[in-house]
């Protein structure tokens, strides 16, 4: 199986992205799985805690690493698509290719005020996105040539990441 990441700040485009990505795998009749990590800790109960200042779910990453390893080796289809802004919960030695979505500030802070996101949930995640934290991690966890970093502002911009998406999924 090839495991692909697309990780990024909440409302950097990611689900959208995932969407599009496997989309065009099904319709090329490939078996595709989309993990949506942030979702599948909710529905399964796997975080320890609820932080309510900051709106959000407190998690052991070892815990739910070994969780994800769990899921992997039960995923049928011979593509997985992990969709995370935790980077460091998927296991390194699995992964393919990760693509990290960035957005400007303007951008990002518009979809997270549409989304609802309080004061400090909103700071949080824009602090996030302007200290590129989730490239950061996922550099360090997978290394520079598993990671590529791809702006998400626009539409136009997603038909570009479909098409890096797909370049290197060929290589591989
Ligand atoms: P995430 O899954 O990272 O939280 P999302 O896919 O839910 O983000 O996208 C958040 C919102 O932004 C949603 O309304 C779709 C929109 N969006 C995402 N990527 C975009 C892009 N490249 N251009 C324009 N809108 C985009």
């Amino acid at each position: 199986m090839r495991i692909f990441v697309i990780a990024g700040t909440p409302g950097t485009g990611k689900t959208t992205v995932c969407e599009q990505i496997s989309s065009k795998l099904r319709a090329d009749g490939k078996s595709v799985t989309v993990l949506n990590l942030s979702e599948w800790i909710k529905e399964k109960k796997l975080f320890d805690e609820y932080d309510p200042h900051f709106d959000t779910y407190l998690i052991d990453e070892k815990k739910i690493r070994r969780a994800v390893e769990s899921f992997i080796k039960e995923v049928s289809s011979s593509i997985l698509i992990i969709e995370s802004h935790t980077v460091d919960c998927i296991p390194k030695a699995a992964v393919d290719f990760v693509l990290v979505l960035s957005s400007r500030t303007d951008v990002l802070y518009d979809r997270l005020v549409a989304r609802g996101y309080q004061k400090a949930k909103l700071d949080e995640n824009m602090e996030c996105e302007i200290m590129s934290v989730v490239l950061e991690e996922a550099v360090h966890r997978f290394g520079p040539k598993k990671v590529r970093q791809c702006p998400s502002n626009e539409m136009d911009d997603l038909e570009e990441i479909l098409e890096i998406f797909m370049q290197e999924f060929n290589k591989i």
